[in-house]
């Protein structure tokens, strides 16, 4: 069904706003009865991938260049590697390291959170290696001592990692307790509930399914609205020097 020509997609030189009804679907290589909505990309300025993979019973993705996160949001998967193989459910994901063999099987209509990200290796120090987990499973922390703000990291806090992605939830009614400006980029999506993000200096009403895109310095606070818990899964750069 057409607005008219309205949407609340946005995008701006510092921040991306991809709203459900903008997404168009592509078919990425090594993705067999599957498809991609890329929500960010190198093209848009950012220096990491995103996108989410939408995947009918029986169809895959497998191996690819660059070392690869991946979250399921609703549904299941067979995830084999040359090591291991694992079922994951709606909260488990996956860290794979560059060009790690992998073949990852939906066994029900499923999707994913895809980030994807070039390797910026540090001297004297191991890349790290395949790990898998369950959200279920990290401790949460309260973000700046609000107990209505949990942060729940699921990549573990070491150098070897060139990035972080962790998950936010926030009662009704919490709100980052300032607004952010930093030199990490983000790659953000809703996955429950909602409220207003600021990004820049435009205030956004935003939802589940909603993607966001935060350039390095992007100005950001976000305050949770409804009765239910607003809750968001967050990539940023970590690590590595400016400089690079
Ligand atoms: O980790 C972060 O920078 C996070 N607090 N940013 C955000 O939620 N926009
Ligand atoms: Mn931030």
């Amino acid at each position: 069904m057409h607005t008219l020509g309205h949407t609340r997609s946005t995008n701006q030189r510092d921040h991306l706003l991809h709203t459900p009804d903008t997404f168009i679907r592509t078919v990425l290589p090594g993705m067999v009865n599957a498809a991609a909505i890329v929500h960010i990309s190198p093209v848009a300025g950012a220096a990491f991938t995103q996108y989410t993979a939408e995947l009918h019973l029986g169809g895959s993705i497998s191996t690819t260049a660059a070392q690869r996160f991946l979250y399921v949001i609703e549904g299941s998967a067979d995830l084999a590697t040359a090591t291991s193989f694992q079922s994951l459910t709606p909260g488990s994901y996956a860290y794979l390291p560059a060009a790690a063999e992998h073949t990852l099987t939906a066994t029900a209509s499923t999707r994913l959170a895809v980030i994807e990200k070039t390797y910026q290796p540090l001297p004297n120090t191991a890349a790290p290696s395949l790990l898998i987990g369950h959200e279920d499973d990290i401790t949460a922390t309260p973000l700046m001592g609000d107990p209505d703000l949990e942060v729940r990291g699921l990549l573990p806090d070491q150098p070897a990692f060139d990035f972080a992605v962790n998950t936010m939830t926030y009662q009704p009614g919490a709100a980052l307790s300032m607004v952010e400006v930093h030199v990490m980029e983000h790659g953000l999506l809703m996955l429950q509930g909602g409220g207003i993000y600021r990004l820049s200096d435009a205030w956004y009403p935003v939802t589940a399914g909603d993607f966001i895109w935060m350039a390095p310095y992007c100005p950001q606070w976000f305050g949770a609205l409804g009765k239910q818990p607003a809750k968001y899964l967050i990539y940023k750069d970590w690590n590595r020097h400016p400089l690079g």
